[in-house]
């Protein structure tokens, strides 16, 4: 399912401003062998587009939302970051880091379809709208919403 639309609306990094100004805000994702992938509107919709509905409990009660994004798995699969041999790329992890310092790994094992299969995604938009505050992780399944990190800003494979 690709749908091209709300995809340019929610060009990754184009961030809202007070006043109605676009500034693009892109993610850097830093892969194996000092490789830097920068991660926007080109490389994502390269990709195939999926969805996911997710409730967490947060300090605010219980959040509920429907998300579109690219799979972890995906995206880790097109940049050939994930080692072929499965001992070695169970060796290894994905640490967000968002704009206020929130940081969270992820492993590979965990979202490798033969192993954990968790549908982990970076997600550009929410409940059909382009999401303001820049890239977030959607973990569904996951109780709390820690994980799902929001404004993220780089993206460390190690
Ligand atoms: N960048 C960033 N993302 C974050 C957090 C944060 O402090 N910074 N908190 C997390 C936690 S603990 C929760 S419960 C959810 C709350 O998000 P929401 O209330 O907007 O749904 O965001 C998660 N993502
Ligand atoms: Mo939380």
């Amino acid at each position: 399912m690709r749908q091209v639309w709300p995809y340019r609306l929610a060009v990754p990094g184009l961030r809202l401003l007070t006043g109605g100004a676009l500034a693009a805000e892109k993610v850097a994702m830093n892969g194996p062998d000092g490789v830097t992938v920068t991660l926007d509107a080109a490389r994502l919709s390269a990709l195939p587009a999926t969805e996911a509905v997710t409730s967490y409990r947060s300090s605010k009660g219980i959040e509920t939302g429907i998300y579109k994004g690219v799979l972890l798995w995906d995206l880790l699969q097109a940049e050939g970051f994930v080692d072929q041999d499965h001992k070695s790329a169970l060796r290894h992890t994905l640490l967000a880091t968002a704009g206020d310092g929130h940081q969270v790994a992820y492993s590979i094992g965990e979202i490798a379809p033969d192993f954990g299969n968790r549908p982990i995604m970076l997600a550009y938009e929410m409940n059909g709208e382009p999401i303001a505050d820049g890239l977030r992780m959607v973990v569904p399944g996951d109780l709390r919403g820690a994980r799902h990190i929001k404004d993220i800003v780089t993206l460390d494979y190690r």
